[in-house]
């Protein structure tokens, strides 16, 4: 814990208090004091927002982040995420590691460390498998990697494709198990878009490999990791709970962006039939969204009865969209019985939503990448939880589980999935403005302190002597 909070200290240029807490450690009120204003710090300032019409909290976990693109779950309860620009980033016992897992030199406007997936026994082999794009020369290419982690290192690149047709544009880049055990990649057509109709070439595809690269025997086409094709520029895929079928979700051409149920070896059409147009060569989408744009990128079935009308339903994270999608699908019928927008413009541009060992839908904000309007705190990982998993009382929580944090604002989780979190109401905004503006370097370290005597006098900040 204090190598951590020395860390963030020293990465956030806090040297007066980095000096205090990491040079002396004579005062226990002084370390006391720190580390309440450490988790403070972390704490993102709106960092619950609740929607009773949809009975939900949204929590954000990490925040200030750039480009969050993909996100994974280990065992052990760390949270492992990708950001565009290269950084694998860790969040360990509820805090964002400041120092990355792993920097990778990448490339591309679309592209850069896209994908991330946790090996299915991670727990005993740590391998962590990452899709990522880079220049060769002139040309640009995305591949995919098997990494080895320890105390949050990865070590021992092994690359298992490579050459995947890359570009500015469609990169494709989901990564993510089957419940076959297989690996699922999603590429895109780079912007060259007879590609996908290439059988001989990885873009426009979704891939199927086994997670030591090599091509699984019952592969559709023979020692070809190619298990589907006719893609534009796939973002999202996942496995629906009741049928076992795997359902994508793909960007389109002038709008009409796709979510299509995978069949082995079928052609899904890019760039020969769009929209509304048939052709028995071609599988049609389950829905297309005709001339409305979503955007749609990651996206997951949510297998977990935490909010119990959520359950079964597939979620796509849309970035133009600017909304969480829920379709109700029947996929045996090939039908969309529902098809509705969440959150409409409350978090800007979505990149990921992915279902956490706890049962909880995690979304990735992208309003770094150019192309949004950031709020202060951008980018943002959140938590959906449902409000009535809430537990009253810090003590009470503590009582039914384990407390995450005890230092204010106080955050518990119970092992059936109940939480209690702190209010932080009672702080003026002058005081949480002066946390948010010193951390982008607008205010200076006195005024910093100014806002840290304020707690204490007020008492809002906890100090045992
Ligand atoms: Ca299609």
């Amino acid at each position: 814990m204090e190598t951590v909070v020395c860390s963030i200290f020293k990465s956030k240029k806090i040297s007066k208090v980095a000096n205090l807490y990491c040079k002396t450690t004579s005062s226990t009120l002084v370390k006391e004091l720190i580390v309440g204003i450490v988790l403070f710090l972390l704490i993102p300032v709106a960092f619950a927002q609740e929607y009773p019409e949809l009975g939900v909290r949204v929590e954000t976990i990490a925040d200030n982040l750039t480009i969050p693109w993909s996100i994974d779950f280990a065992p052990d309860g760390r949270i492992f995420f990708s950001e565009r620009t290269g950084d694998l980033r860790v969040i360990q016992d509820g805090i964002l590691n400041p120092e990355p897992v792993k920097i990778l030199d990448v490339s591309g406007f679309e592209g850069g460390l896209l994908g991330i997936a946790l090996d299915p026994n991670f727990e005993e082999n740590h391998h962590i498998y990452l899709y990522y794009t880079y220049n060769d020369f002139f040309s640009t290419y995305n591949k995919l990697s098997r990494f080895t982690e320890s105390d949050n290192q990865l070590l021992d690149e092994v690359v298992l494709l490579d050459k995947i047709a890359g570009g500015a544009i469609h990169d494709g880049g989901r990564i993510k198990f089957g419940p076959d055990g297989m690996l699922y990649v999603t590429t895109g057509d780079a912007g060259i878009t007879d590609m996908a109709q290439d059988l001989n070439s990885l873009g426009g595809k979704i891939l199927r490999i086994n997670s030591d690269g090599t091509i699984p025997d019952d592969n559709p086409f023979e020692n070809s990791p190619v298990y589907s094709y006719g893609h534009r520029n796939p973002q999202g895929l996942d496995w629906d709970p009741v049928t076992g079928k795997l359902v994508i979700s793909e960007h389109g051409s002038s709008a009409h962006d796709e979510v299509n149920v995978i069949e082995p070896g079928k052609n899904y059409g890019w760039p020969k039939v769009v929209g509304d147009e048939t052709d028995p060569r071609y599988s049609s989408p389950i829905l297309h969204t005709g001339d409305e744009t979503w955007a749609p990128s990651g996206a997951s079935f949510y297998n977990s009865n935490n909010i119990i009308e959520w359950e079964n339903k597939y979620f796509i994270a849309t970035l133009r969209g600017n909304h969480l999608r829920m379709l109700d699908l029947d996929i045996e019928n090939n039908e969309v019985i529902s098809s509705e927008a969440l959150f409409q413009g409350e978090f800007g541009r979505l990149r990921d939503a992915s279902v956490g060992p706890d049962g909880n839908l995690y979304i990735l904000t992208s309003n770094q990448d150019g192309r949004g309007t950031p709020q202060t705190n951008d980018d943002r990982i959140l938590r959906i939880v449902p409000m009535n998993n809430l537990i009253n009382s810090f003590e009470d929580c503590v009582a039914a589980g384990n407390p995450i944090m005890e230092s204010y604002p106080r955050q518990c989780r119970t092992e059936d999935g109940k939480h209690f979190v702190e209010e932080i109401s009672k702080i003026p905004d002058w005081v949480k403005n002066i946390f948010v503006w010193y951390g982008q370097d607008q205010v200076s370290e006195d005024e910093l302190l100014n806002a840290i005597k304020y707690l204490i006098n007020e008492k809002i900040i906890k100090i045992e002597d």
